[in-house]
């Protein structure tokens, strides 16, 4: 039998590296709520993102969460239905409507095309999510946000050091948040970061992910407990020494799969964009199952038969999900790339320890 083959596995830090450091916090006695070693991170990710100022989470979730609150989002949030289900659940937890728009097929981003259409008076924000690190339209919808006074929070969950023209794509929209999940090109084990672009904005989020606390006898408002520790900031320091490396080698994996399957007749797949260094954190593939003669799920699922373990990011479409399916803009008629999309994608394996081997061992099934 052969070995598994997952959709992803963790950048691990050198063990050895790890556990000297893990002496270094003992000693200290200081290991959480805002100590050396996240104070170090958030320096070291500013200058390895290029971005400003960087505020570290526990999760790639509660960034979401706490952008809307700081932001002072109300009423509706136009969104996208083909993410994570935590894009849509953090507007659902503020209390706010969201409202979907359909994606652009050529980045499974939000289409720029279908945005006016769903503004109303309530409207006061857009979360677009840069699906698989593939930019959206930044240009195009930083125009509509500004014609109508709206903010906009990128879900840049998959875009750790996704640059557009040598600038990060986290420098776009009011807000950008990442997750540093074990499953994404950088990862703390769970984590996530805030980037913004004034330090006013940066002190509001450092005060709101530590429950509102201003100082020891002030809050300034309604916050939350979304710190990272010291033994998930070190981790995060240690991989940081080796995600070029990690992102090069996911890169090799991208050639070798885009050789083999451009005849394939059937299978669709992203090139890489002009002026964009990508990070290669998903390889989605799109089953055009006339064409190719097969339907997503059976090669879904004879790739399951062979150890594969490939995943249908991102299926089901959040909008058919109990919850959400009974809003007015979740209709498979307003969303149609959406509803395509979600029942043609696979992500195949696409990780840092993928051999050539690996990846053709995924070949030979997708390749008939
Ligand atoms: N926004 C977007 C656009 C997102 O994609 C996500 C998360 C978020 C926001 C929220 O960020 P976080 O709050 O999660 O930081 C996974 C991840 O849990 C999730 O972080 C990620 N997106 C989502 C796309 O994928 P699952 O349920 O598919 O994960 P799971 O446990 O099935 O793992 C996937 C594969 O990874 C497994 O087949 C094996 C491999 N794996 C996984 C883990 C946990 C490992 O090799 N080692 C591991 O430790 O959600």
């Amino acid at each position: 039998m052969k070995k598994n083959l997952t959709v992803t596995t963790p950048l691990m830090p050198d063990l050895g590296e790890f556990s000297q450091m893990l002496k270094d916090i003992w000693e200290s006695k200081w290991i959480t709520n805002n100590g050396q070693f996240h104070q170090q991170l958030e320096e070291a990710l500013c200058a390895y993102l290029k971005v400003p100022y960087v505020s570290l989470f526990t999760n790639g979730t509660l960034p979401l969460l706490t952008a809307l609150q700081a932001l002072r989002v109300s009423g509706e949030v136009i969104t996208t239905p083909y993410t994570f289900v935590a894009t849509t659940h953090s507007i659902w937890w503020n209390g706010l409507k969201p409202v979907f728009v359909d994606i652009d097929p050529s980045n499974c981003g939000m289409d720029p095309d279908r945005i006016e259409a769903a503004i109303t008076p309530r409207t006061t924000a857009i979360m677009p999510v840069h699906c698989y690190g593939k930019p959206c339209d930044i240009v195009r919808i930083q125009q509509i946000a500004d014609k109508y006074g709206l903010k906009v929070i990128y879900d840049a969950a998959h875009c750790f050091g996704v640059e557009v023209n040598g600038k990060s794509i986290l420098e776009y929209g009011d807000i950008s948040t990442l997750s540093f999940h074990a499953t994404k090109v950088f990862n703390t084990v769970e984590g996530g970061a805030m980037v913004m672009h004034d330090a006013a904005t940066k002190q509001r989020i450092d005060y709101l992910k530590n429950f509102g606390f201003e100082s020891e006898t002030e809050v300034i408002a309604p916050g939350i407990n979304s710190k990272l520790d010291e033994m998930r900031a070190i981790y995060g320091l240690l991989n940081l020494r080796q995600v070029d490396d990690a992102i090069e080698a996911r890169h090799r994996v991208a050639i070798h799969y885009r050789e083999a399957l451009r005849p394939v007749q059937g299978i669709r797949f992203f090139d890489d964009m002009p002026g964009v260094r990508h990070n290669y954190s998903y390889f989605p593939i799109f089953v055009d199952a006339e064409e190719y003669g097969m339907t997503r799920d059976e090669l879904f699922f004879k790739l399951r038969e062979h150890n594969i373990m490939s995943r249908r990011y991102f299926y089901p479409l959040i909008s058919t999900f109990s919850t959400y399916r009974g809003l007015p803009s979740a209709t498979t008629e307003n969303l149609p790339n959406a509803t395509r999309i979600a029942n043609e994608v696979i992500c195949l394996p696409m990780h840092h320890e993928l051999s050539e081997e690996d990846v053709d061992r995924v070949l030979e099934i997708v390749v008939k």
